[in-house]
């Protein structure tokens, strides 16, 4: 098992908003600022999903430009992910890939298959609204290609088994370049909750050279992060999964998540991968 842990810090999704956080960013500056304080708490990769003023995710190329640049500004060491999953409800597939095609960041999302996407209410579990997540087999070909060919490593998103047979099986076209870099995700509603076991039998159906991280929503942030720590993989925490600490006070921004993450990862003797480390790991040179 490698020492060093990937963490990412998802900073700011399409589920989170100011009013569960106030430290959500929204603007560019504000995004620079969550973007570097976890960078100094050990994250070696930022996750986003560009936002309007008015917090809502947008596809605008300009404005995911624009929070780009001011994260790397600020701190060029940092990997920028990029999310082509949820940049607007409206957004059709063409539009949720245009910021990542034109910007060309080192790193963007690939989302695994079409699934329910619902908001849970945090205290009730009822779900308050849905809408189908469509990612078809046409889309992980056609950007996956189109990706690679650009030099954007994909993370692929794998919310259960079939969306890593999912991969596996359009992987099969050759197209996509080793070492993969999969993101298990829990605990979305239309997904599955968090696991051990099923943790398991995801790591043991991963290719060879394939690395493997993990996140989760609300709770299942910490068990998840743990258990792909324990296993060797690494760790994806943030304001865009989980607004709060273990001991439930919210967290004044990403980067407590990040510092949760550090120690843990301390605690099981490993440690935090520098941005370039992270870049050899996941195959970013
Ligand atoms: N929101 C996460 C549960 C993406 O951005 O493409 C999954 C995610 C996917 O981060
Ligand atoms: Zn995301």
């Amino acid at each position: 098992m490698g020492k060093e842990v990937i963490i990412t810090a998802a900073l700011s999704g399409a589920g989170t908003y100011k009013n569960n956080n106030p430290s959500v960013p929204y603007t560019p500056a504000e995004f620079a600022a969550e973007a570097a304080k976890a960078y100094q708490a050990g994250a070696a990769m930022v996750h986003i999903h560009p936002r309007t003023d008015e917090g809502m995710p947008t596809p605008d190329v300009n404005r995911a430009r624009d929070t780009y640049n001011a994260i790397r500004d600020k701190t060029p060491e940092l990997i920028v992910n990029i999310s082509t999953g949820w940049v607007g409800l409206e957004a059709t597939l063409e539009q949720r890939f245009e910021s990542v095609l034109e910007i060309k960041p080192e790193m963007a999302s690939l989302n695994t298959n079409t699934m329910n996407f619902g908001m849970a209410d945090r205290k009730t579990g009822h779900i308050a609204f849905e809408v189908i997540f469509e990612n078809t087999f046409a889309m992980l070909e056609k950007f996956g290609k189109a990706m690679e060919k650009n030099n954007i490593k994909p993370e692929v998103e794998v919310y259960d088994l079939g969306g890593l047979d999912n991969f596996l099986l359009i992987g099969k076209q050759g197209f996509f370049s080793a070492p993969y870099n999969i993101n298990f995700v829990w605990g979305t509603a239309g997904g599955q909750q968090f696991r051990p076991d099923a943790f398991l039998v995801l790591m043991h159906a991963l290719p060879d050279e394939a690395n493997f991280t993990t996140c989760g929503v609300g709770k299942n942030q910490f068990p998840a992060c743990m258990q792909s720590c324990i296993c060797g993989g690494h760790m994806r925490v943030g304001l865009e999964d989980n607004v709060r600490l273990p001991n439930g006070e919210l967290a004044k921004g990403s980067y407590e998540l990040v510092e949760w993450a550090t120690a843990a990862a301390n605690s099981l003797g490993r440690e935090p991968a520098t941005p370039n480390r992270a870049r050899e790991i996941m195959g970013l040179l």
